[in-house]
C-alpha cells in the first residue's frame, strides 16, 4: 500500500499525462461531474450501490476545499492515540482511501478496522449500505466564499480540473453548481438533512481554526475513543498548518507533476478564514450574498460564518 501515489486532495489513480493538452472531458454520474483520469461511472456506481459498509467504518465527507485533508490528519492521529508515526510514514491516501476510485477501493479493502474512508460524494450518491449501518460520518464544511477561493487556486494547479478562465467566471460556475462535485449549496443542504442523527457529526473549518483542542475532544467523544490531554495536545500539534506543510505524507508534494503542478500553486496554500475578502469585489460579494440567501433559505443562521466574531466567541452558532 505504501507505494500507492498520494492524491491527498481528490482521489487516487493513474492520470493521463496529457490531460491538460486537450479539453477536459469530465465523468458524469447522477447529475454531478467528476474529474477524469481516476473517476469512472463504474466505480461511482459501485461506491453507491455495492460498497460494503462496516459498522465501525468512519467516513470523512466534505465538499472540496472544506478541510478534507486536515480532517484525515486529525482522524488518523485520534485512531492512533495521538502517536504521529502513522501520519508521518504512510501517505494520507492510504490511511483514509478515496473508496470511490479503483485504487482507493483496493486500498480500502486492505485496511484493518476501523477504516477511515474519504469522499466528496453528495448524499444522493453516498453508499446505500451506510443508511442501514452503524458507521459514522464526520462532515466538515467551510465558509463557501473561502471554499470558492481555495477551489479557484486549486483548479489552476490540479491537472484533471479545468483551468479557470477568470475569477469571475469561476464564481459564476461555483454559484450555478457547474464545477466538479456539483453545487456547494446542494451538497451542504443535502447532508444537513441528516442533522440530528447520532452517527453524524458536523464540524466546520472555522471551528477547527478557532478551537482545535475542543474539536478534537468532541471528535474523540463521537468516535468513542477518549484520549488524555497529552494525546490530544499531540493531535493538535501534528495537525497545525505548519506541521502539515512539513509532512510529505499529506502536503501533496509527492504527487506527480502530470497530476498536480506544484509550480502553479501550493496545495496547503494559506490555511486561513476570510481569504475571500482579498478576492471578492464589492459587487461579487453582494451577488454571492444574494444567491446564498436564496439557496440557504431554511438553514440560515446556524453557520459560524454567518455570525460576527464576537458572537462566535460567545459560543453562538457553532454547535450545529
Ligand atoms: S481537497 O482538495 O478538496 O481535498 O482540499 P481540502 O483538503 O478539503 O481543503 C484544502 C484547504 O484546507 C486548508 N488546510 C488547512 N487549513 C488550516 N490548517 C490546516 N492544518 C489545514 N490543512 C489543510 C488548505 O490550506 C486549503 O485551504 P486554502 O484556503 O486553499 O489554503
Amino acid at each position: 500500500m505504501a507505494d500507492l501515489p498520494a492524491v491527498p486532495s481528490i482521489g487516487q489513480g493513474t492520470v493521463m499525462a496529457n490531460l491538460h493538452s486537450k479539453p477536459l472531458c469530465y465523468v458524469h454520474y447522477k447529475g454531478i461531474k467528476f474529474p477524469p483520469g481516476y473517476n469512472s461511472v463504474e466505480n461511482l456506481c459501485f461506491a453507491e450501490n455495492e460498497f460494503e459498509v462496516q459498522d465501525d467504518d468512519i467516513f470523512n465527507v466534505t465538499y472540496p476545499k472544506s478541510g478534507t485533508v486536515w480532517m484525515i490528519e486529525i482522524l488518523s492521529l485520534i485512531l492512533n492515540g495521538g502517536n504521529p508515526s502513522w501520519n508521518q510514514s504512510v501517505l494520507n491516501s492510504c490511511r483514509a482511501p478515496w473508496f470511490t476510485t479503483q485504487l482507493g477501493l483496493e486500498a480500502a479493502h486492505l485496511l484493518p478496522p476501523p477504516r477511515l474512508l474519504t469522499c466528496h460524494l453528495p448524499i444522493h450518491i453516498f453508499p446505500k449500505a451506510f443508511f442501514s449501518s452503524k458507521a459514522k460520518v464526520v462532515y466538515t464544511l467551510r465558509d463557501p466564499r473561502d471554499v470558492l477561493v481555495s477551489y479557484y487556486h486549486f483548479s489552476k494547479m490540479c491537472v484533471p480540473f479545468e483551468n479557470p478562465e477568470s475569477f469571475n467566471h469561476f464564481l459564476e460556475s461555483f454559484l450555478s453548481g457547474d464545477v466538479p462535485f456539483g453545487s456547494w449549496f446542494d451538497h451542504v443542504t443535502g447532508w444537513m438533512k441528516l442533522k440530528g442523527k447520532s452517527n453524524l457529526l458536523f464540524i466546520s473549518y472555522e471551528e477547527l481554526k478557532q478551537d482545535l483542542f475542543g474539536i478534537v475532544e468532541r471528535l474523540c467523544h463521537f468516535l468513542g475513543k477518549e484520549l488524555d490531554e497529552a494525546a490530544i495536545t499531540s493531535v493538535v500539534e501534528n495537525t497545525s498548518f505548519e506541521a502539515m506543510r512539513r509532512n510529505d505524507m499529506c502536503n501533496s508534494t509527492m504527487l506527480p507533476k502530470e497530476f498536480m503542478d506544484q509550480e502553479k500553486g501550493t496545495f496547503l496554500r494559506k490555511g486561513i478564514c476570510g481569504d475571500w475578502k482579498t478576492h471578492f469585489t464589492v459587487a461579487q460579494s453582494e451577488y454571492f450574498d444574494k444567491v446564498y440567501q436564496e439557496k440557504m433559505e431554511g438553514l440560515k443562521g446556524i453557520f459560524p460564518w454567518e455570525h460576527t466574531r464576537q458572537e462566535n466567541h460567545l459560543g453562538k452558532g457553532l454547535n450545529f
